[in-house]
């Protein structure tokens, strides 16, 4: 019996399988002695934190990065064991919290460590030391300033360094410039740092692909993972197939004919230029299927079909080829016997990148988890 059922005619498919083929395939290509951090951020880019991290880590991941505390935390209420890093900034006044659930942080600044201790008690703050090579955001840009701090991190009684790591801003991109000076000035700041026994890592997807001279002993695993490519322009430099794990599907649940001069949906924009049939799916901009998809194309029996109208909050119309029936199966995402709609192709449409067409999709949409060809699990956000 699979729990957590749902009540309406659209999910989203989770194709663990494909996960764990992503994962193992980066672990052959990075080798045994480099781990891999599945990095399940933001709902683990949609497919589903908990899931997906079970998913990684039975395929060889090693552990788990988020960007915030609340989601290490849901994932430690959710059962999984494993070390999780948080990859963003989180407040000195949160370290005890952190501490008490063996969850890491990233840290940058020796006033944030200082104050962080005096908050610890009796367990141990795990800390990763983040240096800024180019990105910007987060980390040490300076060696005199970072040497200090991992001196004196290293002398903190309750502070425990696991790691150290930098984010390339531009790893995806052909032309590698700026990527081999960031990889530079990461060696330069690591320099005379007792690394022996950290976790040294600066690799995401593109440059895990890509460069695995540059993955030290750890590869933070992101897009690809989901059988994404961190780019357009490097799907040609791709070392394996990524397997793709999500898809979309809904279902017809009403059909009609419109007479000609007949319109649809809100501000009436479509209107039927001769008689033809419409059908109505479940699914709209609440949903993660936002308006600027109107146009957009569908798979219904494995034949592309384009919306009509405007895209509701909950709905939204596609043109039928004829009459078909009502509970008839659409694919906005995926696979229909040879048809395929890629996430890439959303991402292009709405002129934006495959990880924000993911990250959309709604809490309410239910998520099916796929092993070995069948339902292994439903997740009804909304239900659980
Ligand atoms: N490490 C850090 C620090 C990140 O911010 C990200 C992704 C990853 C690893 C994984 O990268 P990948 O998905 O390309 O493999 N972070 C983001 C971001 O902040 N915006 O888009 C992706």
């Amino acid at each position: 019996m699979i729990e957590e059922p749902f009540y309406r005619d659209t999910w989203a498919e989770i194709n663990l399988d494909a996960i764990q083929n992503n994962v193992r395939n980066m672990k052959k290509l990075s080798g045994e002695k480099v781990k891999i951090i599945a990095v399940v951020k933001a709902n683990a880019y949609g497919h589903g934190y908990a899931e997906v991290a079970e998913a990684a880590l039975a395929a060889g991941a090693e552990s788990l990065a988020v960007a915030f505390l609340d989601e290490g935390l849901y994932l430690r209420s959710a059962g999984i064991k494993a070390p999780i890093l948080v990859l963003g900034a989180a407040r000195a006044g949160d370290a005890a919290l952190a501490a008490e659930h063996q969850i890491a942080l990233t840290v940058f600044s020796e006033e944030w460590l200082k104050e962080a201790a005096s908050h610890l008690h009796d367990k141990k703050l795990s800390i990763h030391i983040k240096l800024d090579t180019g990105m910007g955001r987060l980390g040490f840009t300076e060696k005199d300033a970072l040497d200090r701090f991992a001196a004196y991190a290293a002398s903190a009684e309750k502070v425990e360094i696991k790691g150290i790591y930098t984010h390339f801003a531009t790893a995806d991109e052909l032309d590698t410039g700026y990527f081999e000076k960031q990889a530079a000035r990461f060696e330069e700041l690591l320099e005379g740092l007792p690394a022996e026994n950290w976790l040294v890592h600066c690799a995401n997807s593109a440059a895990g692909l890509r460069f695995p001279a540059k993955h030290f002993n750890a590869v933070r695993l992101g897009i690809s993972m989901y059988g994404l490519s961190p780019s357009a322009e490097m799907k040609s430099e791709l070392p394996f197939p990524l397997e793709e794990a999500l898809s979309l599907h809904t279902r017809i649940v009403q059909v009609k004919k419109l007479k000609k001069g007949e319109s649809v949906s809100y501000g009436a924009t479509f209107t039927a230029e001769e008689d033809m049939w419409a059908g109505t799916l479940p699914v709209g901009y609440a949903d993660g299927w936002i308006r600027k998809l109107k146009g957009s194309e569908v798979l219904l029996n494995g034949e592309r079909v384009p919306i009509i109208g405007r895209i509701c909050m909950d709905q939204c119309l596609i043109r039928l080829p004829g009459e078909v029936k009502t509970g008839e199966k659409v694919t906005l995402i995926g696979r229909q016997g040879e048809a395929f709609i890629p996430v890439d192709e959303i991402a292009e449409r709405l002129e934006t990148i495959n990880y924000e067409v993911t990250c959309m999709m709604a809490a309410r949409v239910p998520r099916m988890y796929l092993k070995n060809g069948s339902i292994m699990k439903v997740k009804n956000y909304l239900l659980s």
